[in-house]
């Protein structure tokens, strides 16, 4: 019980992080990362999309996709590179995963903010 007690404790401490970050991301799940994004929900603003892992740069945290449209950033498919908010979000994945995916612009910086492998 006394770990469930600390996981509590570290969620709203995440959450109230995530405050300084705007009204422009949904609050309603926890918890955030460092960025005050969500990682381990997907968002209920943001369309999924589907793409192809490319490459996973853990150093940089960065993860390059082949996606499919991504409406709500007005782009069509590509080949590009995300930065990732979480390094967690992107262990395991790798050249050839499938993935469905979320972006946004964080702070001026493409970013995923959600990535589920398919
Ligand atoms: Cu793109």
């Amino acid at each position: 019980m006394k770990s469930i007690g600390v996981l509590l404790s570290l969620i709203v401490s995440a959450s109230a992080g995530s405050s300084a970050f705007g009204q422009s991301w949904d609050q309603s799940y926890a918890p955030t990362s460092d960025y005050g994004v969500a990682v381990l929900q997907p968002s209920n603003n943001h369309p999924k999309v589907n793409g192809v892992v490319r490459r996973v740069d853990m150093a940089s945290q960065k993860i390059t996709l082949k996606h499919d449209e991504i409406p709500n950033l007005g782009m069509g498919e590509m080949t590009m590179t995300f930065a990732v908010p979480e390094m967690s979000m992107i262990h395991g994945l790798s050249r050839g995963d499938r993935v469905q995916f979320q972006a946004d612009e964080v702070e001026g910086v493409l970013t995923v903010i959600w990535i589920e492998k398919q």
